[in-house]
């Protein structure tokens, strides 16, 4: 479809239909979707020089997904598929970056991104209906629509420690790493940081550096990748049954591809629990940890026992010295972001690593040569945080967010984030959040695309049914809440302290920020919002207000 072009009001400000926040997997795809299939006129914006979003700020060693990748891509173009040949199971970070680029290429995406562009804010004029936005660059846009792709881990979380500045040593973090190389021969390195950004980082580090010191907070469960050749028989399958693949991705719980246990921990014996958590140990993948052996690991305490049991077990059989083990297990629960590594655990018996335990006791503070902790001081060359982000809230209140009646977003979520279906909040007529808070706790790629297709038919019938704007009621909005809030916690997932509920930010509101129910029953509630007509949501004819 040919595309509508920008136009330059009277204020000197442009105006498109659509404006998109991101370039990283959501943004490029909803820029796709939006300009090319519906012909609208679609500005997006940009923070870095390039696009990738998560694969452009992550170029940390290590760095790569840990989904296995034929689930970790578009789907909505088969030949995009069929001619895009990924070279391994979880493939590094400049191997998706280039798939990225190609596909911003094939659909001629990056003439319409602004990059090194941060939107400061946004706010919905009632009497034209439009979102009129401020970037850092001093330009003016207004848009129609407001699409937002901003990242759920994307805005990161650096803490101060006293004396960092003084530190005469190289500061890196991971989800901010220069594009360049880092060498790391022959320097003693720090890393501060034990989530799925540490153990890669430490994994691919600890062979360069002379000496590597990690300075752990909590422990955490982590199985290995099994990372290798992508499985000839799943391409295979994948080619023969492509549609019905993608919708099995789609009905799944955690849209990741594999085949999800439906086995209650509790109907096998111990010996069979044993056997089917070696099997999956040695066939590899975090989510498959957690869904692939049982059906109820998240959910039922004597399944998440089992299951904990096994990989201390692992723990001890693999790592030699028995206090750093004892160190590097965990007690809690197995309830967060389930992690893969290959590799990890081995890396504590090579000679020039060492492990400290900052609970026991905590850092005090940087000095000129290092780290010091309440014991002891540790001289350093080089400190890379792996601490992680202001997870699924943090990169939509960066942005000033002011909706009806000067709502603040700030304000209306400064208890816990609001949303219905994890994509719109009442009071921000026209404002699509991908992948927002109480969205699906799921691999993200096939979520984006779900939901922006979701956005793209809202838009069609915004504008077919000749009205301006459409935002969910308060009462809808108020039910997913309340659905999303009992979901979780028939799960054990609110009972551990982590990104996904917002506890590893000093000060931030620990609450449910996700829709537990999975992807399937997930993409149900999407298609009965079409269905009924969008019922739960206001359309406005008239710009409200007027
Ligand atoms: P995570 O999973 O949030 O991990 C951050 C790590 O940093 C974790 O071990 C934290 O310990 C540690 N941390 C955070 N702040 C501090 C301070 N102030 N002092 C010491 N240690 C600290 O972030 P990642 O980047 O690894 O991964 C995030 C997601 O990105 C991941 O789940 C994937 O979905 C991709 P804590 O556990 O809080 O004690």
């Amino acid at each position: 479809m040919n595309e509508v072009a920008a136009r330059q009001d009277a204020d000197n400000r442009t105006d498109v239909d659509v404006a998109v926040i991101g370039a990283g997997f959501a943004g490029l795809y909803a820029l796709h979707k939006l300009r090319n299939d519906l012909g609208l006129s679609v500005q997006a914006f940009e923070q870095g020089s390039d696009i990738g979003g998560t694969w452009y700020w992550n170029q940390y060693p290590g760095a790569r997904s840990d989904t296995e990748v034929t689930a970790y891509c578009y789907s909505f173009d088969r030949d995009l598929f069929d001619q895009w040949r990924w070279s391994q199971r979880y493939p590094r970070q400049p191997e998706i970056l280039s798939y990225l680029a190609m596909f911003a290429d094939r659909y001629d995406l990056r003439r319409s991104i602004a990059f090194d562009t941060t939107v400061l804010s946004a706010t919905f004029n009632e009497q034209t209906s439009r979102w009129e936005l401020q970037t850092d660059t001093g330009d003016r846009w207004t848009a129609q629509f407001l699409v937002e792709g901003v990242g759920l881990l994307s805005s990161t979380n650096l803490p101060a420690f006293p004396g960092q500045d003084r530190f005469a040593g190289e500061i890196y973090h991971t989800s901010r790493w220069p594009h360049h190389p880092v060498d790391f021969h022959g320097k003693r390195v720090g890393v501060i940081g034990t989530g799925s950004s540490g153990v890669q980082v430490i994994t691919e580090v600890a062979p360069e550096a002379s000496h590597l010191t990690v300075f752990q907070r909590t422990p955490q469960y982590i199985v290995p990748a099994q990372h290798g050749p992508l499985d000839p028989g799943l391409l295979a399958r994948i080619d023969a049954h492509y549609d019905e693949y993608w919708r099995g991705v789609l009905d799944s719980i955690t849209a990741f591809g594999f085949d999800e246990s439906d086995v209650p921990a509790a109907t096998a014996s111990e010996e069979e629990r044993e056997a089917v958590f070696e099997r999956q140990w040695n066939s590899g993948g975090g989510f498959q940890f957690m869904f692939a052996t049982f059906n109820d690991i998240g959910t039922s305490r004597e399944a998440n026992n089992a299951a904990t049991a096994f990989i201390r077990r692992k723990i001890s059989q693999i790592v030699s010295d028995p206090e750093t083990a004892a160190r590097l297990t965990p007690h809690d629960l197995y309830a967060k972001r389930p992690i893969c590594c290959d590799g990890y655990y081995e890396t504590f018996n090579r000679e020039n690593v060492s492990l400290v335990d900052i609970k026991a006791s905590p850092i005090v503070q940087f000095t000129e040569r290092g780290i010091r902790t309440e014991d002891a001081e540790y001289d350093l060359d080089v400190v890379i945080f792996a601490t992680g982000f202001d997870a699924v809230t943090g990169n939509y209140l960066k942005i000033d967010h002011r909706g009806r009646r000067g709502l603040r977003l700030r304000d209306k979520w400064s208890h816990r984030p609001r949303t219905h279906l994890g994509l719109m909040t009442a009071g921000f007529p026209n404002l699509f959040m991908i992948f927002g808070p109480m969205g699906p706790f799921t691999n993200q790629p096939p979520a984006h695309e779900a939901q922006v297709n979701w956005i793209a038919d809202v838009v069609r019938s915004v504008r077919e049914r000749g009205m301006n704007a459409i935002e969910p009621t308060q009462d809808a909005e108020d039910q997913w809440i309340q659905a999303c809030d009992q979901i979780a916690y028939s799960t054990l997932f609110p009972e551990t302290n982590s990104w996904i509920n917002g506890a590893n930010i000093p000060g931030k509101p620990i609450t449910v920020m996700f829709y537990m129910a999975g992807m399937g029953s997930y993409m149900g509630q999407l298609r009965d919002a079409a269905n009924g007509g969008y019922a739960d949501f206001l359309f406005d004819k008239q710009p409200v207000g007027a």
